[in-house]
């Protein structure tokens, strides 16, 4: 197994014990059988998998147990396996251009402490290891020392960086990083935002705002709303995705924290709920923890 899956492996085992581990001990020695399909699906609900998932999965299992005549608990495993890989795999809409003349702008959004300037860091590195020439706008001009953390990011990341002193307009830093970034042909800008709750409304329009101000600086650029959330929230991250959603729209997830929680579960709900592409993972705070998301290793990795 390559280093990456390993990784990814002994990142996800809290989750994998709270649902694959618990499934498994479910279904040993059992008929497939009502109480049973009962268990699997509090099992399920307990494991952050949500309830839209969980009916999908029951439902799957049902109708496949049924058509193949199985009999033993444990044949209903690949069949969850196989469902869970499905419901993963959601197409990513966001087609990059081919060929640019003006930079994609990552807009990174979430609430306090999800991860957003961590991940921003972790990407820079991945874009620039595959020659693009990113730039970053550091945009948290609200919490104290938040410039300075991205400062050191960016430093790691030897990537360029364009900021302005605590308490200035987050909007007027994100105009100047955009006219900044197509000046000197920037592939990529990556946006810093504060962070902030979903259910603020001055705070979701001062991020309308933003992305306002960077669509002034570069018309024909498109931006996308990536939104981080901490995969330790739990069922919450749905109503996130769609109030952020809501006041900039959401073109793709970054679940972070993958690591340390066994509420990873989340992602199958997330992406059963809500059709967004879950795009990269986060899977430690050291620079390289930050994964793209693949269905099928994720799914492997949940289930051996
Ligand atoms: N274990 C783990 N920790 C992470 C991961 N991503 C971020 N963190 C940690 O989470 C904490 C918050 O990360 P930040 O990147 O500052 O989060 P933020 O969303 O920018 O926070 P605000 O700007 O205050 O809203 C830091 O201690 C990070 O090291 C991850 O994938 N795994
Ligand atoms: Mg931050």
């Amino acid at each position: 197994m390559s280093g990456v899956l390993n990784k990814l492996k002994s990142s996800l085992s809290k989750t994998r014990a709270n649902i694959f581990g618990k499934i498994s001990r479910l279904v040993l020695n059992r008929k497939i059988d009502d109480q049973l399909l009962e268990e699997f699906e509090e099992t399920l609900i307990k494991a952050d998998v949500g309830v839209k998932a969980t009916m999908r999965l029951i439902e799957t299992v049902k109708v496949k147990a049924k058509e193949q005549n199985l009999i033993r608990a444990e044949d209903i495993i690949p069949i969850l396996k196989d469902e869970i890989i499905s419901l993963l795999s959601i197409e990513n809409r966001n087609v990059p251009q081919d060929i640019k003349e003006t930079p994609e702008v990552w807009l990174i959004i979430g609430v306090n402490g999800a991860g957003k300037t961590t991940t921003i860091g972790k990407l820079s590195v991945i874009m620039s290891s595959q020659g693009k020439k990113v730039i970053i706008a550091a945009c948290d001009t609200f919490r104290a020392a938040a410039v300075d953390q991205i400062v050191i990011w960016a430093e790691r990341s030897k990537v360029d960086i364009v900021k302005s002193q605590e308490g200035s307009d987050p909007a007027a830093v994100a105009f100047d990083a955009a006219t900044a970034a197509k000046a000197r042909q920037a592939d990529l800008l990556l946006v810093d935002t504060a962070g902030r709750l979903h259910t603020k409304t001055n705070l979701m329009e001062e991020l309308k705002k933003i992305k306002r101000a960077i669509n002034k600086a570069l018309p024909d650029a498109t931006v996308y709303s990536k939104l981080v959330i901490d995969g330790s929230t739990g069922q919450n991250a749905v109503s996130q995705v769609k109030q952020f959603g809501e006041a900039v729209g959401c073109d793709g997830i970054i679940i972070t924290k993958l690591d340390g929680t066994a509420k990873g579960g989340v992602v199958i709900a997330i992406a059963a709920e809500l059709q967004v592409p879950i795009e990269y993972i986060g899977i430690g705070e050291g620079i390289e923890d930050l994964q793209p998301f693949d269905a099928r290793e994720f799914t492997e990795a949940l289930f051996s």
